[in-house]
């Protein structure tokens, strides 16, 4: 079975939803990743040299990094049909267009400056600045569909389900958006992501992890 390394309520935190969502089974290797120490002993660091999550290690001990494509390896383990994405279809890879507009344009592009605590708050207020033209782009696209990818619930939904785990900390207004608002109560309403929100903080606070206070 291949394991997860896994920082409560970081994006490895869409790792297990997907998981979740596919019933797909990992081992899951918790740490801290303020301290970046595993609970199981050592450091993030001796498994990926940036000291970052989402790791996953394969069977075969190979590693793979980037949560995105992490998220993209589990679904296709999934036997779930309405989970897994046939490969050729024009649905797969617009599941990897919404992992890397997750990635890029919402984690890396927001999340990165806002939950930096070197950053000052003018800076993370000009990067705020940014955020409703992302949220034009989503509120658009879900202009009729329940879902990213219409009206299921797939891979490409776990990486932004987290980005609304976490959007509450930032500051990011996006209660005006009624598509926005209505996919966030949606998605964040599924049993399984409900039950991973909540053991989730539960771990965060039994590692005393406290990146993201309230
Ligand atoms: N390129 C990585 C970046 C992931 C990332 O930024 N992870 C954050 C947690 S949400 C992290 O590990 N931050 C700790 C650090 O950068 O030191 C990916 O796409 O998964």
């Amino acid at each position: 079975m291949a394991t997860l390394y896994h920082a409560p309520l970081t994006c490895s935190l869409a790792a297990c939803f997907a998981a979740a969502e596919g019933g797909v089974d990992l081992n899951i290797a918790p740490l801290n990743l303020a301290t970046k120490q595993l609970a199981s002993g050592g450091s993030l660091y001796d498994v990926n040299t940036l000291g970052q999550v989402s790791v996953l290690k394969l069977k075969d001990g190979s590693l793979l990094t980037e949560t995105s494509t992490v998220i993209a390896w589990i679904q296709a383990q999934s036997t779930n049909a309405d989970f897994r994405i046939d490969p050729s279809s024009a649905d797969y890879f617009q599941m990897l267009r919404w992992l890397a507009f997750c990635a890029t344009e919402l984690h890396k592009g927001l999340f990165r400056v806002i939950f930096y605590q070197e950053a000052t708050d003018e800076v993370k207020d000009r990067v705020r600045a940014l955020a409703p033209l992302r949220f034009d782009v989503l509120e658009n696209h879900l202009t009729g569909r329940d879902f990213l990818l219409g009206g299921r619930y797939s891979a490409a939904d776990t990486y932004l389900t987290w980005f609304f785990v976490l959007s509450r900390y930032a500051q990011v207004d996006h209660a005006t958006y009624p598509n926005i608002e209505a996919y966030r109560q949606r998605v964040l309403a599924r049993p399984a992501i409900q039950a991973l929100i909540e053991s989730d903080t539960q771990l965060d606070q039994d590692l005393r992890q406290n990146l993201f206070a309230a």
